[in-house]
Parts: C-alpha cells; structure tokens; sequence
C-alpha cells in the first residue's frame, strides 16, 4: 500500500504548479473546478497548506454574482483547446480580472470543506479557513438557486455538456438532435495528445463550441441562457453534488455561528431533495435520471450519476435498495460479476462503448463517490467491491484518467484510458487508502 500511496503523491507533486494543481500534464494544462476540490482531499492528506491554496487559487477566478467557472487560466498554456480567448468571460459583466471560461462544474467545493475538516487534526485552525472560503461557497449556492432554477423547484439546471463533468455521456446524444450547429473548424489538441477513438468526436465537439458562441453572443447573460439555451438539463450528478454540499454547508456553518445562512440553506435542500425524489427518480429504471428543460421530457436512461444521490442522502431506503440491486447482479455489475464497477454508462445499453470517455468507462471520482454513498446506507459488501474494484485497476495500470469496465477485456489491456498520471485518481486514491471508511460499518 505505501508503494502506492508513494506513487499518488509523486503524481500530484509533479502536477502542483506553486498554487494550485493541474489535472494531467499536456492535455488539462490549467486548474480546473471539480478537479480542484478532489485534489484539495488528497492534498489534505499530504500537506494541509496545498489543500487550502488549492482551494483560494479557485476562488481567485469567481465572478461577482457568485459564479465558479470550470476553468481558471492562471498560467498559459497552447496544449489545450479551447483556451481563454475562446471562452472570452470578459464579455460578462460580472467576470473577474483573471481569464476564465464561462461556464460551471458539478459545485464540489462544499462537501470538499466538510471532507478537510474532517481530516484535519487541528480543527481550530482549519475552522479558521473555513470562516475564510465560507461567504464565498454560499455565495455559490445562492447563485445556483437564484439564476439557475426558472421554475424555482429547488433543481437547477446546467446548460453545457462541460458542465455536467459526464461531458459525453450518450444522454446528450438526445439534445443534439434538437439544433443544428455549422461545421466549425476545430484546433484539437486533445487527439493529438491521447488516443483519438477514446475521445469525443469533432461532431460532438461542433456542438460544444457551437454553445460557447451562443452564450459569448448573449454576454453570458444568465437570463438570456434560461430563455434561449437549446441545451438545458437538470442533471442528477449535478445536483446531488449541490445537495450535499449544501449539507456540509449547513454543518459547517453551525459551527461557525451563520446562523441566517444555515437557515437558507435548509430551505433549499429540503426542496431540493423533494424534487430529486419527485421529478428526477425513474421508478422503472430504479435509478434517478435527467430532465431536459428546454423540450420538457425525462431523459429516462441511467449512468454512473445515477447513483450518486446517494452520496448526498437523498433516496429512503426502499430507493437506495432499489439503486443499489443494479451493483448486485444487476446491469453494472453483470450478471455474475462480469465488470468492474462502476461503467459510467448503462452497460446492457446500445450505446455503451467501454473505451470511449464518458460513453461507458469507468472514472475514479465517480467510484469514491458512489463508495461513499454505499457506506452512508451501510451496504458494506457493495462499497468493498467498488473500493477493492478502484484499488486493483489503479493498482494494475497506475493512475489513468479512466478505465476499461469488463474483466475478460481487462485480462488483454497493458493500460488504462485516456490520460495518464491524472491528479484526481492520484488524489482519491490517497483517500480512499487513508481514510478507509469501510470499518466503521464492520
Ligand atoms: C472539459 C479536467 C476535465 C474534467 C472533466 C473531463 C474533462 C474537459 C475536456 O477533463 O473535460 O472540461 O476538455 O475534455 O470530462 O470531467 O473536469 O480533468
């Protein structure tokens, strides 16, 4: 195991660039949000300071109405695209000094917090940074549910693909189909970089960008994006990780005395978890599943975010049951345990594709997630296979951005996909060693 722990360390030592960490050499070249905060949790292990300067150097990028962007352009960089001058945040009013992107990433920061002071062994200082990053946190979540949710149920929605983290998950195969978007021409770096069949394809990517000029047309105008984005999902991941941090907010601001703020933020999680049960849980699919705003339907198909409202104690327990019978002999698992868990597509689906990205790969932060939210309802077996599950491809190839599900195929490959030497696996890896959470259920 310290072999191991060893390695992780070297990976995100490598990727440190004085303030904050990049996700992977070459092809993320910039500190990215959601990325950042699983960072900061492996970092709390290493070194306390590097957790905490990872998170300011984060919030150095928030806009003045509250908004995280997913990327922050601290340094340069011409391995990646696309860089800041597409993304041009400056055409908002509320951009902030530095160069960022213009669209957001699932909001991690909070639970991240409460995961930080839970690892910490000084408390009292750690409290300190806290009261620190708080304002800033919640002003997030007030964001969140003040631009974010027109129909002001407690869900909010996101209006990019890059915005979900799942980027190409075949769900929003569903909401190309709506638009039409010109055949842009693209300076890829990212094919160059890794192999080309594991990434999306130019087709997909003309609608990404095709977006990015929608909102850079509109100024990133928050109420124009509501009215006009063709694309417009409330996403289960998304909104689980909103519920949790809220959750951790909550908690933390008790200690901190913010008494007005905690009483907020449980007025919007309470909607929030009455809708994730209402509106987002597919009784069929015995999974929660995605609605698309804009053209007013369910998008009844299920993934590894899935799954993650565990994370933030969502389901009762007749429905985390019901979730969790799909790890069991159930679609992810196999029948008789064919796969690793957790593909991040629906591996009995047509459009499941094991080496492609988001399309069926299995992802690290998606497993630490859902083995954290096995734990809070105490399915022990299920949360030592998928932590065992991680341990052994991480261990097997090393710390790839994502990896192959099926064992057979698994039994023929030297490596994993995308990526290598990718902070978050890194990270999370590191957690998930020393912070085994799996004996205090034995
Ligand atoms: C776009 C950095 C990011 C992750 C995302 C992952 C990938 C970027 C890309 O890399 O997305 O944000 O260019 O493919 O899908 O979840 O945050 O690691």
């Amino acid at each position: 195991m310290s072999r191991l722990l060893e390695s992780a360390a070297a990976v995100l030592t490598s990727n440190w660039k004085d303030s904050f960490t990049i996700p992977c050499e070459g092809l993320y070249p910039f500190q990215w949000n959601w990325d950042s905060g699983f960072i900061a949790i492996g970092w709390a292990h290493l070194n306390m300071a590097r957790a905490q300067s990872e998170i300011k150097s984060l919030l150095k990028g928030q806009w003045k109405n509250g908004f995280l962007p997913h990327i922050i352009f601290h340094n340069e960089s011409d391995s990646y695209y696309p860089g800041p001058e597409v993304h041009a945040a400056h055409l908002s009013e509320h951009s902030p000094a530095i160069k960022t992107s213009g669209i957001t990433q699932p909001p991690v920061l909070g639970f991240v917090l409460g995961e930080l002071y839970q690892i910490a062994t000084d408390k009292d200082s750690m409290l300190d940074f806290i009261s620190e990053v708080f304002d800033a946190v919640y002003l997030n979540h007030q964001y969140f549910y003040t631009h974010r949710d027109p129909q002001n149920e407690g869900l909010v929605y996101i209006c990019h693909n890059w915005e979900a983290g799942t980027d190409n998950t075949p769900v929003w195969d569903f909401i190309w189909e709506t638009f039409e978007v010109p055949d842009y021409d693209l300076p890829r770096k990212d094919t160059q970089l890794i192999d080309a069949s594991h990434r999306p394809t130019n087709a997909e990517y003309c609608y990404y960008i095709h977006l990015i000029e929608l909102f850079k047309e509109w100024s990133y105008d928050d109420q124009l994006i509501a009215r006009r984005s063709p694309f417009l999902i409330q996403d289960p991941l998304f909104n689980s990780m909103l519920i949790a941090s809220n959750e951790s907010l909550i908690e933390l601001g008790q200690l901190l005395g913010e008494e007005k703020k905690v009483a907020q933020l449980n007025s919007w999680n309470s909607k929030a978890i009455a809708s994730m049960n209402t509106k987002l849980y597919d009784i069929k699919e015995k999974a929660y599943v995605y609605y698309d705003l804009r053209n007013e339907r369910k998008l009844s198909f299920v993934s590894s975010s899935s799954f993650t409202p565990l994370f933030a104690g969502i389901p009762d327990a007749s429905k985390a049951e019901a979730l969790v019978s799909h790890f069991q002999k159930g679609r992810f698992s196999g029948r008789n345990h064919e796969n690793y868990l957790c593909a991040s597509f629906d591996p009995e689906s047509e459009y499941f594709n094991s080496k492609k990205y988001w399309r069926g790969p299995i992802w690290i932060n998606l497993n630490w997630i859902i083995y954290r939210g096995l734990i809070k309802y105490g399915f022990k077996q299920e949360a030592d296979t998928i932590k065992n599950d991680t341990l052994e491809l991480i261990t097997k190839y090393g710390f790839y951005e994502y990896f192959e599900p099926s064992k057979a195929e698994n039994e023929l490959l030297q490596k994993g996909y995308g990526g290598n030497n990718f902070s978050w696996s890194a990270a999370l890896t590191i957690d998930l060693i020393k912070n085994d959470k799996t004996n205090e259920l034995a």
